[in-house]
């Protein structure tokens, strides 16, 4: 139980695959009280049943993208009694911008990947610090990333970008939010099967890849990055704060 009496806020789920859920999963088995968040009233029957089975989770509206939102959500969080963990799985991209040619990504495309994948995790970490100063044990924020942002891969694209950004941003934040003893790091998931990767060009072919060149030659779930992401939020690594950890079963290792 590495995070008994730890108060973790969780952005990001969507439904019982998103890795945000199996970060949540991981959380509560630790021992922490968890806040949920849906974006829409699309998605808050989903994160309502989702969190009736983790008895005590909490769950509040916050779209990232909508004014006074985040701030509005940090409002209720200190009456919760502040915060511990703050977990950002947040990502978007108009899905023409996700296959093609790079080059031919437009303006709006860029400011919709970067905004809603990048931006809103500074929005959040501004938010919720106030709420993580001061605790016994100090504040984790951790984000979650791809191989993209580092290497070209085919039609990532304009998300790579926007990945590249959030890992330049966590070390910035690192930096800046250190003295406060706030840590923040990123974890690099490797492809699974979300959501979000549903109907993604080509991403059936990089869960193959995989399976034949990583180092364990399997994919990861989302159980695997809910345990790292349980060491990232547990004093287990006080020491360690600016950089992205790599739950992708060593692929990113490996030259040919
Ligand atoms: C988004 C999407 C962010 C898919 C994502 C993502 N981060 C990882 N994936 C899965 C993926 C996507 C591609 C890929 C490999 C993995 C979709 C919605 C917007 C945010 O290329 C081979 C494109």
């Amino acid at each position: 139980m590495i995070l008994k009496g730890k108060k973790a806020l969780v952005v990001g789920v969507a439904n019982k695959r998103s890795i945000a859920w199996g970060i949540a999963q991981s959380f509560a088995r630790e021992g922490a009280e968890l806040c949920l968040t849906y974006q829409n009233e699309r998605l808050e029957k989903n994160v309502k049943e989702l969190a009736e089975t983790l008895p005590g989770t909490r769950v509040e509206a916050c779209d990232v993208m909508v004014d006074g939102q985040v701030g509005a959500l940090a409002g209720r969080l200190k009456e919760w009694g502040g915060l511990d963990i703050l977990v950002h799985a947040v990502a978007f991209a108009r899905t023409e911008d996700l296959a093609g040619d790079f080059r031919n990504v437009p303006l709006e495309g860029w400011h919709t990947a970067l905004d809603v994948s990048a931006y809103s995790l500074i929005a959040l970490a501004r938010a919720m610090a106030p709420l993580m100063e001061g605790r016994a044990g100090g504040g984790s924020v951790m984000s979650l990333t791809f191989l993209g942002a580092v290497r070209a891969v085919p039609n990532y694209n304009i998300m790579g970008v926007a990945k590249a950004a959030l890992e330049a941003s966590t070390r910035y934040l690192a930096a800046d939010l250190g003295p406060k003893n706030i840590r923040v790091n990123a974890i690099s998931a490797g492809p699974v099967r979300t959501l979000s990767a549903a109907g993604v060009t080509g991403f059936a072919r990089m869960l193959e890849e995989v399976e034949n060149r990583a180092p364990l030659r399997r994919n990861i779930d989302q159980g695997q990055v809910g345990d790292t992401a349980s060491f990232l939020a547990s004093d287990l690594s006080r020491g360690v704060t600016g950089q992205v950890i790599y739950v992708d079963s060593g692929y990113h290792i490996v030259g040919i």
